[in-house]
């Protein structure tokens, strides 16, 4: 990574890696070309950015002659506080485990291939949810293309291990294998290569299922030995529900994101059915342009109620939010 990168590039840069539009990757260049030191040492990354705002030019320009969007994989809209993928081989448990944490019902059977389609989910925490999508299996012989997009896009993938079965190491092994040969491959934490900004890593924690297998735990202990990886690891049984709340608590803190509750000037109570979620160090600004477009330009100030300020204190739109604060913004 070269030195010096400022805060706004390194901003653009993960708003980059999470784009799901032509147009939101361009602007997110432009804002990283415009940001980026200009030294030698920066040289081959501001070609390399340029290159790209290049490509995305010319591809917006084809989808305008064309009248139409040129379908880039399946876009599955974002949705509550942040995404995580569920990635692993045939059988792993990735339904069984969507249907755990969430309310949704996806087909989970006993042979491979059960799920054919990405599907999105909403997994409740406390008062907000983080969306999750289900996707087929990965093997050595089919990969989904539509995974690679859906995957950079995610703030965080769960690679399932199943521990419940003797190919379940293999299969792991096999779903990294086929990952590292595409430009989107899984890391402890997500960031974009410097020598090369179309290479994507997603920070990925590791999910051994069917901990409820007696020969679970020999199986563990072969998946370090054979499968070694630095992403933190979450021990579960999707089935029976053992380790399942520490690994909600865990998606949901990865999100790295704090509630936020408007409160409509002229109401006595804050409307707190629907917080906000924004990323932690968001400011107020960030966040009124989420209730209402109109409040970007027309934002005076706002009163805020919270653990750092005394309650209806007046701040102005660079204030940084609070979990839980309680804001009312005036135009
Ligand atoms: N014992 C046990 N079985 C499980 C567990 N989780 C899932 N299973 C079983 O494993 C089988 C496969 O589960 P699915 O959730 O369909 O697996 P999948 O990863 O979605 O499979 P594909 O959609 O084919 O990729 C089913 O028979 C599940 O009941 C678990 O924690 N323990
Ligand atoms: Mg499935």
């Amino acid at each position: 990574m070269p030195a010096n990168l400022t805060a706004q590039y390194l901003k653009a840069e993960e708003e980059y890696r999470r784009a799901t539009t032509l147009d939101e990757e361009l602007k997110c260049l432009q804002v990283m070309l415009q940001e980026i030191p200009k030294h030698k040492g920066t040289d081959h990354l501001q070609a390399q950015i340029k290159a790209k705002i290049s490509k995305a030019k010319r591809e917006l320009a084809a989808e305008k002659t064309a009248g139409k969007k040129k379908t880039r994989g399946l876009r599955i809209p974002r949705q509550g506080a942040g995404t995580a993928i569920l990635l692993g081989g045939p059988n792993a448990g990735k339904s069984q485990l969507v249907a755990r944490l969430t309310n949704a019902s996806p087909e989970v059977a006993p042979y491979p291939f059960t799920t054919t389609m990405p599907a999105p989910a909403m997994m409740p925490w406390n008062d907000v949810a983080v969306q999750l999508i289900d996707t087929p299996p990965i093997t050595a012989d089919y990969f989904d293309p539509l995974l690679h997009g859906l995957t950079r896009a995610a703030d965080l993938a769960l690679l399932l291990a199943d521990l419940g079965s003797d190919e379940g190491i293999e299969q792991c092994q096999e779903v990294l294998d086929r990952l590292a040969q595409t430009k989107t491959r899984l890391a402890a934490t997500s960031y974009l290569d410097d020598r090369d900004v179309g290479l994507s890593y997603t920070q990925t924690f590791l999910v051994g299922n069917k901990i409820d297998v007696p020969d679970a735990p020999i199986r563990l202990e072969l998946l370090h030995e054979l499968c070694p990886s630095d992403f933190p690891e979450y021990l579960v049984s999707a089935l029976r529900g053992q380790g399942i709340e520490d690994l909600r608590n865990a998606v949901y803190a990865t999100m790295d994101v704090v509630r936020v509750y408007s409160k409509r000037p002229t109401a006595k109570e804050a409307d707190l059915d629907r917080p906000f979620t924004v990323r932690r160090g968001s400011t107020l600004l960030e966040m009124a342009g989420q209730v209402h477009k109109d409040y970007v330009e027309g934002l005076k100030f706002a009163r805020v109620w919270g653990s750092a300020v005394h309650d209806g204190t007046q701040v102005k739109g660079d204030y940084v939010l609070h979990d839980q604060d309680v804001v009312e913004l005036h135009m």
